[in-house]
């Protein structure tokens, strides 16, 4: 039920409330919706462009936040913490921020990265006087990040299998090119891919159904392209085709890499085999690498390597 969380600092004037939205836009901030109300306040000054200033908001957003409340000594010099993944980057943008605002002086409002006593590292900044900040980063990296299991993209000691349709060889060709080179360049071994060409893309799933039941490899990668204006029963050959490569996958377990191209034409399907596109052999062979980790660590069941809180 609840959805949200707000913190609101009201701020003195119009100049600190434009310097310091400038300041969280440079920090890499995702804007807010803000506001901005017609009426007047009893007080109001202007703003730095002289219209009477009415009430406004800008707002900033985090994909988390909450409301935490202290006892005992409080862990900042500011009451509005900021936790980033790359507080570096961050310092360096604040340090910029800083220097052209009000030069080499300004910079004095920036304190040295500190260790804290919770294994994080900390700084605080006024980019306006006054108005104190301080962000803070896990010195762990994977602390903090949600729990995840996932697959890596090395290729190392993976067997494969590439099905290669020879029909519109022309692009099923240039599709084997691209999977070769993802597996290669993940660290598999030549010797440890085989290539096997069937007539089209008909007969890809019975060669890869025959080859996830032989056992002899960890992952399928499956190749092929049908071109509508010159396939006859193009929808019933492409539905039977991916269901048969989905059922090989799913009744046997082992990844099968999916690139059975279907284009309205020649020159689309050119462009999906490289020319401009992307070559989709190369990412179906990267899928099939990441579900073979993938499958090992949900096996083995050691999320090791998937980050944890
Ligand atoms: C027959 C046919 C046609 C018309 N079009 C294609 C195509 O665009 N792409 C493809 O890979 N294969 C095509 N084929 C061949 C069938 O896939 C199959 O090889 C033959 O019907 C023999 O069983």
């Amino acid at each position: 039920m609840i959805r949200g969380i707000s913190f609101l600092r009201s701020v003195g004037n119009a100049q600190a409330y434009e310097q310091l939205a400038s300041f969280f836009a440079v920090l890499g901030f995702a804007p807010g919706k803000g506001w901005k109300e017609d009426h007047s306040y009893p007080g109001d000054e202007g703003t730095t462009t002289g219209t009477p200033t009415k009430g406004r908001g800008t707002s900033f957003l985090a994909p988390l936040g909450n409301l935490e409340l202290v006892d005992g000594a409080f862990p900042s010099t500011a009451d509005v913490l900021v936790e980033v993944t790359a507080l570096d980057a961050v310092y360096q943008a604040a340090a910029a921020w800083l220097r052209s605002d009000g030069g080499d002086s300004a910079v004095a409002r920036l304190s040295p990265i500190t260790e804290t006593h919770w294994k994080s590292q900390i700084f605080t900044v006024e980019p306006v006087a006054g108005y104190a900040f301080c962000f803070w980063a896990w010195t762990d990296p994977l602390k903090g990040r949600p729990i995840a299991i996932e697959g890596d993209l090395s290729a190392e000691g993976m067997r494969f299998a590439i099905v290669v349709a020879r029909w519109n060889a022309v692009i099923t060709e240039r599709l084997l090119e691209g999977a070769l080179d993802a597996m290669l360049r993940s660290g598999a071994k030549r010797s440890d891919i085989a290539i096997v060409r069937v007539p089209g893309a008909w007969e890809v799933p019975a060669a890869a159904r025959t080859l996830a039941n032989a056992g002899h490899v960890d992952a399928i990668v499956t190749l092929g392209c049908l071109i509508r204006g010159e396939t006859a029963h193009y929808e019933a050959i492409y539905n039977e085709v991916a269901r048969g490569i989905g059922q090989s996958q799913q009744e046997t377990g082992i990844p099968h890499g999916f690139d059975v191209l279907t284009c309205e034409t020649l020159e689309q399907a050119l462009n999906r085999a490289g020319i401009k596109a992307g070559n989709k052999g190369f990412e179906a062979a990267i899928a099939a690498i990441e579900m073979v980790s993938l499958r090992r660590r949900l096996v083995e069941g050691s999320p090791s390597k998937g980050g944890s809180n």
